[in-house]
């Protein structure tokens, strides 16, 4: 049984109507009272905004007021929440060459009054979670940009809001979003690993985490389960971005699943059984995708109902997976439950591991012509329940 997993949609999403730098829009605007109604049909938990996807860039107080407190109707009338906020700090020129990282010192002060204003719209809203892609954080010229001036910019920005949220008292905390290139020729922060570093150097590094984004780190050719994994070891996955990616080419935003099925299917297995058998992370699925620019708006509706199906139809498969009693013995064959066995005995010290009696009977000649893993038998029984021939 599909379990109340907390789904959730960025409103650009659905509501992107198909422009693209090859094309014009193929879908005509809607209003935001269908958008949201549309989605909560479709089994949605909540919404996600950028600023400007909620009013204009060049909105007066009024309209953005107006703007806002519409939102928050149609929240109320769809019983939505919007666990999470974001900022645009990609598509006005101002932000050609980056906002945090801009070489230009006036848009950088700008760019931090933008997410200011925007971390106060996100208390309002009760997001707790506040994404920050560097989209335009980047360069198309190693000569063009100091990346270490650049990231001491970048630090000394989520410093700053970093000191903003606790002085405010918000009960907010960040999510970077890494992404190795477009629309930038190569972007910083490019993936969860540099992202993981970067935080480190944080003076607060406690309020941020991650947003890892499915196609982003297979844009890199990168295992995203992996990453994703590595991210919950660092306890840094605060959000992520659900998607579709068919290998190393530019940003497809297809629905979830319908990329690399397979390590989606470890991604649902890790996510809802990675922690001892247990759900390891417990905050919103959410969809991060484009509806394809072939489609007319039923279609943006079908793809979005997919993303939901998707996500559902894995998590019974991964299910099965994880209780399937021959699954057991493979994983006991495949040695993963010494896996999570330390390697060194308590107290053990180099010389009891160098004088051990086990290596009077130690044969490594043994690992020639034996001892085999049996993994391609575990990934085949794997495979087996995602086909749901199992
Ligand atoms: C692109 O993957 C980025 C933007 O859509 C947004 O800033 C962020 C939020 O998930 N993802
Ligand atoms: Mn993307
Ligand atoms: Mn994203």
């Amino acid at each position: 049984m599909a379990k109340q997993t907390k789904f959730t949609f960025g409103l650009w999403t659905v509501g992107w109507l198909g422009a693209d730098p090859f094309g014009s829009a193929t879908r005509a605007t809607i209003s935001v009272e269908e958008t949201l109604e549309q989605l909560k049909a479709a089994g949605a938990y909540g919404i996600t905004a950028h600023d400007d996807d909620i009013f204009p860039f060049d909105a007066s107080e009024t309209e953005r007021r107006e703007a806002i407190d519409r939102l928050k109707l149609a929240l109320e009338a769809t019983h939505l929440k919007m666990p999470m906020l974001t900022t645009n700090l990609f598509s006005h020129p101002i932000f050609k060459d980056g906002a945090f990282t801009s070489n230009d010192r006036e848009v950088r002060r700008f760019a931090i009054r933008k997410v200011l204003r925007n971390l106060d719209l996100a208390n309002e809203l009760g997001a707790e979670t506040f994404v920050m892609w560097g989209g335009r954080e980047g360069a198309e010229y190693d000569s063009a940009k100091n990346v270490v001036d650049a990231l001491a910019r970048y630090r000394e920005a989520i410093n700053f809001l970093g000191d903003y949220v606790v002085d405010q008292g918000y009960k907010i905390r960040f999510a970077l979003e890494p992404k190795p290139n477009e629309p930038r020729g190569d972007i910083l922060l490019p993936t969860v690993g540099h992202a993981l570093g970067f935080i480190q150097t944080l003076d607060r590094p406690e309020l941020v985490g991650l947003n890892p984004e499915v196609g982003h780190e297979q844009m890199a050719g990168l295992n995203f389960t992996a990453g994703i994994a590595q991210a919950l070891d660092a306890g840094k996955l605060f959000h992520i971005d659900l998607n579709g990616q068919k290998g190393i080419k530019y940003d497809q935003d297809l629905v979830f699943g319908h990329g690399d099925l397979a390590n989606a299917f470890a991604l649902v297995h890790l996510l809802e059984f990675g922690k001892e058998g247990k759900s390891a992370y417990d905050g919103p699925r959410h969809f991060d995708y484009k509806p394809s620019r072939t489609e007319d708006w039923t279609g943006v509706w079908e793809s979005a109902r997919a993303n939901i199906r998707m996500y559902n139809l894995l998590l019974e498969r991964a299910e099965r997976f994880e209780n399937d009693p021959e699954v057991k013995a493979l994983k006991q064959r495949a040695k993963l439950d010494q896996l999570a066995l330390p390697t060194i005995n308590s107290g053990e010290s180099a010389s009891d591991l160098r004088n051990s009696s086990e290596w009077s009977s130690f044969e490594p000649d043994e690992y020639f012509n034996g001892r085999g893993a049996g993994f391609v038998q575990l990934n085949q029984i794997a495979l087996e329940h995602l086909m749901g021939a199992r």
